[in-house]
């Protein structure tokens, strides 16, 4: 079968999207790093109809930090790439014609560096999961002891960390007199523009405290709210999608079709004109979507995993499990928001468990449960804070970390062992280990870690109370059964 390319574009179903601009008049306006399949499906998307509407100036160059595969895959295909929209209705193509080209930074950390230099680049965006920045998930400060901050520190001009990259071409630009970028990142992190700002204003300090004042005082870092689900590729995706093309693509993107991009307005050097929603203020949307998607989002992975249940939209059968989603929402976490005026509150959280129950789309529990240590505190930590201050219940917020802990022992309710991702996994496991499955000493030894609860939950005694006991339901009873008593509770 013909692999998808330029070439192939008019071998293509009529019924699919494709671009129309003359890609050799495309210049480089982004550089991308972390080009996974999370920025294709949707930051390259909304670049894309920029494109397709005319304005040729913002071509992104992607960078993987790490692995070849996506420069790999791309490559042959002339950097073009289809995104497929799944859900009960159907699945819709297009092709995606954002990409010029894709940078694999550990093969030459100079090359990305002068591509983040040239004189068209107005926007370095990212997407380098929450883990990417190198920063204490805690307090959001920058992690000076991590193993890519020291490499970084001791090797500026070839670094390995986003914020690595950035510090070292905002120095090259200023030297060359170029006008600086604009640095957007696009993570699930609590006031994204304002912590990657942080860190990589302090990782510039410990270069020359010139470099840190000047990234502290003349680099706009905006704010971002991003969304939209995109499970892993899988090779039934790949084999159905040629199916249908006629067209051979070595990676697709699997997504659904709500998006959603909210940002802070503030680019000095210009931005295009995305679909987005320009505010000047992202944090009651960052926040609501953390608290609501993100924070459902995670128990639903470690719940449902526990339960059994591979997909989210399998977990979201299970009666059970889907009425604590509502309650965990509803009674828990919605009072915590102050909620973007204009939006209603009540329809979004129906979208979001329409989005969940979206059975087109095998997004895996254990896909979601990744990296739990870097994402609980900016999805059900926060929250829980929030309701102690006040008082206020947080039974489904504690049994969230409950499942976390449980998951995080690395063995499941069947004596099978857990595969878990997580940059924290070897802590973890070495806590869990020595606590036992012992609800009253595992919650602690957890709690204990203070980069993920600080010092104030472990010392809530009602926080470690209520997540002691769901533990100890947990482990004693399962989480099926575990949730089928929460039922009749009230608040
Ligand atoms: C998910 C997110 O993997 C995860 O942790 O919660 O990737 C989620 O799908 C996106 O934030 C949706 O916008």
């Amino acid at each position: 079968m013909q692999a998808l390319s330029r070439a192939a574009l008019s071998q293509l179903p009529q019924h699919v999207r494709k671009p129309a601009h003359d890609s050799s008049q495309l210049e480089t306006g982004i550089v991308h790093l972390g080009v996974g399949a999370f920025h294709r499906a949707h930051q390259a998307v909304y670049t894309d109809d920029v494109i397709q509407s005319g304005d040729l100036r913002w071509g992104t160059v992607g960078a993987s930090l790490r692995a070849a595969d996506t420069r790999d895959a791309l490559k042959p295909q002339d950097w073009l790439y289809m995104v497929a929209e799944a859900d009960q209705a159907g699945e819709r193509l297009r092709v995606i014609a954002s990409l010029k080209d894709v940078l694999v930074a550990p093969e030459s950390p100079e090359a990305l560096i002068a591509a983040m230099c040239q004189p068209s680049v107005k926007i370095i965006s990212m997407t380098v999961t929450e883990k990417g920045y190198c920063h204490d998930p805690a307090t959001g400060e920058l992690n000076e002891a991590h193993p890519d901050i020291l490499h970084d520190l001791a090797n500026p001009a070839s670094p390995r960390s986003a914020p690595g990259f950035i510090a070292r071409a905002i120095e090259l630009r200023r030297k060359n007199n170029l006008a600086p970028f604009t640095v957007l990142c696009c993570d699930n992190l609590p006031a994204n523009g304002h912590t990657v700002h942080k860190v990589v204003s302090r990782l510039g300090a410990l270069q020359s405290a010139d470099l840190g004042a000047y990234i502290g005082n003349e680099i706009a870092f905006p704010s971002t709210m991003v969304d939209r689900i995109v499970p892993t590729t899988t090779d039934q995706d790949r084999q159905r999608i040629a199916a249908t093309l006629g067209v051979k693509d070595s990676w697709p993107v699997m997504t659904e079709a709500f998006t959603q991009w909210v940002v802070e307005d503030r680019f000095p050097s210009g931005r295009p004109e995305w679909a987005a929603t320009f505010v000047s203020d992202v944090g009651p949307f960052e926040t609501m979507k953390l608290r609501l998607l993100n924070g459902s989002h995670s128990c639903i992975a470690y719940l449902g995993y526990l339960a059994g249940h591979e997909t989210v939209a399998a977990a979201m059968q299970n009666a059970d499990l889907a009425r604590f989603v509502r309650r965990l929402m509803d009674e828990e976490s919605t009072p915590t928001l102050n909620v973007p005026s204009g939006t209603d509150v009540e329809g979004y959280k129906a979208a979001l468990i329409n989005r969940f129950q979206n059975s087109a789309l095998r997004h895996r529990t254990w896909q979601i449960a990744m990296d739990g240590s870097q994402k609980l505190p900016q999805r059900l930590l926060g929250t829980a804070r929030d309701r102690l201050k006040s008082g206020a219940s947080i039974d489904c917020l504690a049994l969230g970390v409950a499942a976390w802990m449980r998951y995080a022992t690395g063995v499941d309710e069947k004596g099978q062992p857990i595969d878990v991702r997580d940059p924290l996994r070897d802590e973890l496991r070495r806590r869990a280990d020595a606590a036992g499955l012992v609800a009253s000493q595992l919650a602690p030894a957890l709690l204990s870690i203070e980069e993920i609860f600080g010092k104030d939950l472990a010392e809530s005694q009602r926080f470690v109370s209520s997540v002691t006991s769901a533990l100890d339901n947990l482990i004693t009873q399962g989480a099926s059964p575990t949730l089928k008593a929460m039922k009749g509770q009230k608040s």
